[in-house]
């Protein structure tokens, strides 16, 4: 299969859905027979950036040390598929600078903060509203939502298999078939 290398750069709020998007996306291009990688926080805050937290600084040196752990899997060949929060746009751009913008697509998995709170999965807004968890995106700490994102998933009204057709859809011709 002759592949080009491309970074599918998942972001949102916590609890938007976009790990679960993002592993998706990723089985369907491996099912294709695509060489691809996941980066999310299972496999990155849990190692190579165990010694960060959620400090401004640290959320830009997680998401800078991701951005080139992405760049050399390219160099090697693979599709890289990532989800992390990402909260900052400057940050952001810089990734599609890094790796090269026509090799970034950015898939802004937008879920409204009230549903994201709602579901609250594991715990950490209500933990974040009670002041125990501090510097949580959405509640004290921003999330800049991307202005043009190569595609834009509403989570909370779409079925899964749909948002994954429309990443598929969008990503398909950027990454050669
Ligand atoms: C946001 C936090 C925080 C704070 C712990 N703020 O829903 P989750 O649990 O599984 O995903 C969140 C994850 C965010 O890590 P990222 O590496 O994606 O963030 S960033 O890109 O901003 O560096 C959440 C958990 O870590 N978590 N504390 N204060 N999310």
């Amino acid at each position: 299969l002759n592949q080009k290398p491309k970074l599918i750069w998942f972001t949102g709020l916590s609890g938007s859905g976009k790990s679960t998007l993002a592993n998706a996306v990723e089985v369907q291009l491996f099912e294709a027979g695509y060489s691809t990688y996941l980066l999310d926080g299972d496999n990155i805050r849990t190692g190579l950036n165990k010694d960060l937290g959620f400090s401004k600084e640290d959320r830009v040196e997680n998401i800078r040390r991701i951005a080139e752990v992405a760049k050399l899997m390219m160099d090697a060949g693979l599709i890289v598929v990532s989800a992390f929060i990402s909260p900052f746009r400057v940050e952001r751009q810089l990734i599609a600078e890094l790796v090269g913008a026509e090799n970034f697509l950015e898939v802004y998995v937008d879920c409204p903060l009230e549903v994201c709170e709602e579901r609250d999965v594991k715990g950490l807004y209500k933990k974040a509203r009670a002041g125990v968890i501090k510097n949580f995106t959405g509640i004290d700490s921003p999330y800049e939502a991307p202005i043009s994102p190569a595609v834009h998933i509403h989570s909370d009204k779409e079925d899964l298999k749909i948002s994954v057709k429309k990443v598929i859809g969008v990503i398909s011709a950027a990454i050669g078939h």
